[in-house]
């Protein structure tokens, strides 16, 4: 049995969620995290000493904590291609964009854009930074951008491993007030991955409850 502890609302659990769903694999979910606690606890915290969801456990193995290794683990035990080859050059390559995605764009995203705009009031925020942070985000987009004038998907013409990390962070992206460059190959790309059920039932999920006041 599969198990996974953490809020819908986190990002992160929405990432492992997502790759569960596109691998068929049947999981149960506790919601834990935020408005939920759950995750000082002794119990929780031998799962993950760092207090933070989500943690996986796939039947009696040890429990697993950090979204990127949860989703190569279960893309190395139970994916195949094309979301996640067998032969090594293909696999690295699909990697190579994961860790780029979750790396770099989520660094440039979730911190300096999306908590500023969603739990820093406007009079407080710091403009500069944030008009910063969107300029280089922006760079990052538009290099996904021109990958995706050559391809359906982040890492080739079918979902891989790679558009996980990187799809899980568009609906926030395109659902802030915040302005977006124009890159069409990347709004094709978002409609692509919202006509997708596992992406609308994991990923399209409203973040209000994280707002400093919500509506
Ligand atoms: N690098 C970790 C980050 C985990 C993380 O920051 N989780 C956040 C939610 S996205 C968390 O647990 N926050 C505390 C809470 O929800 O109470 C991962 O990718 O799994």
């Amino acid at each position: 049995m599969m198990e996974v502890w953490g809020r819908r609302t986190s990002s992160n659990v929405q990432a492992v969620m997502w790759c569960l769903a596109e691998l068929n694999l049947p999981v149960t979910r506790y919601d834990v995290g935020h408005r939920f606690g759950g995750n000082d606890t002794p119990a929780f915290l031998a799962m993950n000493p760092n207090g933070l969801v989500p943690v996986l456990k796939d039947g009696e193995a040890p429990p697993l904590f950090e979204s990127a290794a949860i989703n190569r683990y279960l893309a190395n035990r139970y994916g195949q291609a094309p979301f996640w080859p067998a032969d090594l050059a293909t696999r690295t390559r699909i990697d190579m964009w994961a860790e780029w995605a979750k790396v770099s764009v989520s660094l440039r995203f979730t911190a300096p854009i999306f908590w500023q705009l969603v739990r820093v009031p406007a009079a407080d925020r710091n403009l500069t930074a944030l008009n910063q942070a969107i300029d280089q985000l922006s760079r990052l987009l538009a290099i996904a951008d021109a990958q995706l004038q050559q391809h359906d998907y982040l890492a080739g013409d079918a979902l891989t491993l790679a558009d996980i990390p990187f799809g899980s962070l568009l609906y926030r992206y395109y659902d802030l007030d915040m302005p977006r460059a124009p890159l069409p190959a990347l709004a094709e790309y978002y409609a692509r991955l919202c006509e997708r059920p596992a992406y609308q039932q994991h990923v399209i999920v409203s973040y209000d409850e994280l707002r400093l006041s919500p509506p």
